[in-house]
């Protein structure tokens, strides 16, 4: 066994949560002195700062938590189908009291940078209050969707009301009131707070530049008949989800969309739409995400759904994608969504056709006509997967930052999980990762860390690091498994978070591995039969 008492952790992990408790617990079982760090304080991660109202859930409770923990299994009562934000951060600090993570979690500790010092084989964390923690191995838990993005529009400053990011929504919430409300932006994000927004204020303005295909939820409580079932049950749902391409307990489909005749392809969408949620998306036929002729057909039904939802026709069209097919942006879930806009006082602005020229001290100008406001909520997303990692110093061999290697080398790692140039550092959903419910990728990742850092401290293996070979490999599989999908085309593109493009400046290049997460955990499991091949070490 090495030994590691010269530095002051064997590991220090970043972020507290999901990622950041399912790897202390998991470094914990093997004996490694470990040491959760979190700037924000209070544990929760992306669930602790995304406080806007109608945060929930897309996923549903069976399989969204953990499944590694007996106690927490038989002790936890989820009581919604698509649990509230506030309940998912309660269930987190569940977890970490009942596993008694708290002892080795330091919060209000943000991290400035992190270096590594070759000679001695060590990470140094350089805090924002000056000090310096050390350790063998470093192991980023900060989340895929945490640096929140603000639009580039001009004027952005000069507003005079109130302005908000959803992901960085006050804690003490928000009186809106009677009050003159505008958003921007309407992904997952947006499309949760619209319902909310609507039935609480008195002028909602929705500045709507591309519209989304909205699978509506039809969620409900959770009985505790429910509760009993899962828990003697965890294990099956838990390896359903993980052997679904995209993390979900659900029976994958069987026949391609176009293979039926229409009478029962619309009897099988309007079986999965009224099941609601992931249920449309993944359920009805095997070939939604990567035909586009099958695509179009359920973006067709969604549209006349729509139609059927939504009074005013106008309203309606705007509503109705057109400009890419479903699927060819990350499906959001609604809840009410599409029945928000049957309220007078619920406008919806077309900034597709006429666009917002600027923001000004009184609100938002959209060609020549300034819509006035009181408020202004930014639901405009986040620089995914790579933001957190690039936003703070991670210097690697020879002084070089992650920052420098993704801009100058393109994204590479080898399955999300390690860069070539970064000895002994892991990421907990680096980019190249599966698309997926996250909980998935997010437990058995820290079992596999579990497994390889065992491997490693009896093997006396000083460093883990990705081999270039291995790093090219897994970019040319990314992008390969990406372009089948209809997130990629060239002539119907959904300008989205998961290509980079909704970041000016940003390559275009797959952020997330759409390969299907159970053939991504495969790779990993190969990774690890090789004796971690694909891994230099000494
Ligand atoms: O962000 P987004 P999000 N002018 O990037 C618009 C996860 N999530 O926070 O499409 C005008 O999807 C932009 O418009 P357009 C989930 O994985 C999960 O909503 O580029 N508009 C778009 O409408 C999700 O995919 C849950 O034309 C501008 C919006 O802002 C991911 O987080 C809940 C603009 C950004 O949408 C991100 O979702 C919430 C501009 N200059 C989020 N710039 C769950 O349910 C941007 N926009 C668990």
């Amino acid at each position: 066994m090495t030994d590691n008492s010269t530095r002051d952790f064997d590991a220090i992990v970043i972020g507290a949560g999901f990622s950041g408790l399912a790897i202390l617990h998991h470094l914990r079982e093997i004996g490694l002195r470990t040491l959760v760090v979190d700037g924000e304080d209070g544990i929760g991660g992306t669930w602790w700062v995304n406080r806007y109202p109608g945060v929930r859930t897309d996923s549903e409770y069976s399989y969204y938590s953990f499944s590694f923990s007996k106690e927490v299994r038989d002790e936890w009562t989820w009581t919604e189908r698509y649990p509230a934000g506030d309940e998912v951060l309660s269930y987190l600090n569940f977890v970490a009291d009942r596993l008694d993570l708290r002892k080795d979690i330091r919060l209000n500790t943000r991290v400035d940078s992190a270096v590594y010092d070759e000679d001695a084989n060590t990470w140094t964390v350089n805090l924002a209050d000056g000090t310096s923690l050390t350790a063998k191995y470093l192991v980023s838990g900060m989340g895929v969707l945490s640096q929140a993005a603000f639009p580039a529009i001009p004027g952005i400053d000069t507003f005079r009301g109130e302005k908000y990011h959803t992901a960085q929504w006050p804690r003490t919430g928000v009186d809106l009131a009677g009050k003159r409300v505008g958003l921007i932006g309407l992904g997952a994000s947006g499309i949760q707070i619209v319902p909310v927004i609507a039935s609480e204020v008195d002028e909602f303005f929705v500045f709507q530049r591309t519209p989304n295909f909205v699978v509506e939820t039809n969620n409900d409580k959770v009985g505790e008949a429910e509760m009993e079932w899962l828990r003697a049950n965890y294990d099956a749902v838990y390896e359903k989800a993980a052997n679904h391409p995209f993390g979900v307990a659900m029976e994958p489909a069987e026949h391609s969309a176009l293979e039926v005749s229409e009478e029962e392809r619309r009897r099988i969408f309007e079986s999965k739409w009224n099941e609601g949620g992931f249920h449309f998306a993944n359920e009805c036929f095997t070939d939604l995400a990567t035909n586009h002729e099958a695509s179009e057909l359920a973006s067709e039904f969604i549209r006349s759904k729509i139609r059927e939802i939504v009074k005013d026709p106008q309203k309606a069209e705007l509503l109705s994608p057109r400009t890419y097919s479903f699927n060819g942006k990350r499906v959001p879930t609604g809840h009410g969504y599409y029945n928000a806009f049957n309220h007078d006082h619920v406008h919806l602005i077309d900034t597709a056709t006429t666009p917002i020229t600027r923001i000004t001290e009184n609100g938002v100008m959209v060609g020549d006509t300034e819509y006035e406001l009181d408020v202004l909520i930014f639901a405009t997303g986040f620089d995914a997967m790579t933001g957190t990692l690039t936003n703070i110093d991670v210097v690697g061999r020879g002084g070089r930052t992650l920052r420098d290697k993704w801009t100058h080398d393109g994204l590479k790692s080898n399955l999300g999980i390690n860069a070539h140039g970064f000895p002994n550092f892991f990421m907990s959903l680096g980019p190249q990762t599966p698309y997926s419910n996250l909980i998935v990728p997010i437990q058995l990742g820290a079992q596999w860390l579990q497994r390889a850092l065992r491997w490693a401290e009896e093997n006396d293996v000083p460093y883990f690091e990705a081999t270039p070979e291995s790093e090219d490999w897994w970019r040319e599989e990314t992008e390969r498994t990406g372009r089948l999908t209809v997130m990629y085309s060239e002539g119907k593109k959904a300008k989205a978070w998961f290509l980079g493009e909704n970041i000016p400046g940003k390559a275009e290049e797959f952020q997330v591995y759409m390969g299907g997460g159970q053939v991504y955990q495969q790779h990993c499991r190969d990774l690890e039969a090789s004796g971690y091949a694909a891994l230099l070490h000494r």
